[in-house]
């Protein structure tokens, strides 16, 4: 059974492997496919037409699905990588090991946001970004450039604490669990980290940035522990509702796979902090 562990309690050999396996799903081209199908999700989710990945209910299910394929082909390169998760309520500086060398590499420099260090720095010959909204073909990122700060453990309780999980109109303008995690109501969580880190992954191309699964890794642990805290409460919408995933119905890009499927993490994976209780 795969366990999720924390970035930050990584062993070195840990972090070799995982970076190790992101550079050869890179050069294999498995990585840029990933990108791309973000990419086209992300353009073309909207708030008054069809949803799915995005500014719908179905944003934690979807994400969910997506780091379950990406990790199987993180496996199928080493079968002991992970998923790491970036709880950035508490590593939540430039300085924090996350961004060393010897993992994802730190912020770019001033004159173009490019990162020069770790394994995804242009100037190694391993990270040559393909998929975009711009021609830069460098890893870019700004971290904490843009005067926003990362979101503190205060603003996530506040949300866990919403019993209701979406509500109409379904969107981003919906008041729910849903979308105060995804961001665009209230403290702007998920998104204020993609704002955080700037570059690529302020982009509907973020996945370029490795950070992008270990951000979602964490999004998604936070959508189990309001599970946990908020037993009575459901997916929604439970029944048929115009552009959006309903419980059980399928969502794009797979066949047969709903909500419904993936609302228990447990079937496919546990987290390091749940191994005590
Ligand atoms: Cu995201």
């Amino acid at each position: 059974m795969t366990v999720r562990k924390n970035q930050a309690k990584l062993t070195p050999e840990e972090k070799r492997a995982f970076t190790g396996a992101l550079l050869e799903l890179k050069r294999n081209g498995t990585y840029d496919r990933f990108v791309r199908a973000h990419n086209t999700f992300l353009m073309t989710d909207s708030d008054f037409g069809d949803r799915v990945g995005h500014r719908a209910p179905s944003f934690l299910p979807w994400h969910r699905r997506f780091l379950l394929d990406f990790e199987a082909e993180l496996q199928k390169v080493d079968p002991k990588v992970s998923l790491p998760y970036w709880d950035w309520t508490v590593d939540r500086t430039p300085a924090s090991s996350l961004w060393a060398a010897d993992f994802l590499g730190g912020s770019g420099r001033d004159r173009d946001g490019q990162v020069l260090d770790g394994p995804f720095a242009y100037a190694a010959g391993k990270w040559a970004v393909t998929v975009g909204v711009d021609k830069r073909p460098y890893l870019v990122r700004e971290l904490g450039a843009r005067g926003v700060q990362l979101p503190t453990k205060a603003e996530v309780n506040a949300v866990l604490a919403m019993p209701v999980y979406d509500a109409a109109p379904w969107n981003s303008s919906s008041d729910g669990f849903r979308n105060h995690l995804e961001g665009w109501r209230g403290a702007g969580l998920h998104n204020r980290v993609h704002v955080w880190i700037g570059g690529q992954m302020s982009s509907a191309a973020s996945p370029n940035d490795p950070v992008f699964w270990m951000h979602h890794a964490f999004i998604d642990m936070l959508w189990a522990e309001w599970q946990r805290r908020n037993p009575k409460s459901a997916y929604l919408p439970g029944a048929a509702t115009p552009n959006v995933v309903d419980l059980h119905r399928p969502m794009r890009p797979w066949n047969n796979v709903t909500p419904a499927d993936l609302l228990d993490h447990r079937k496919f994976y546990t987290f390091d902090t749940e191994s005590a209780r």
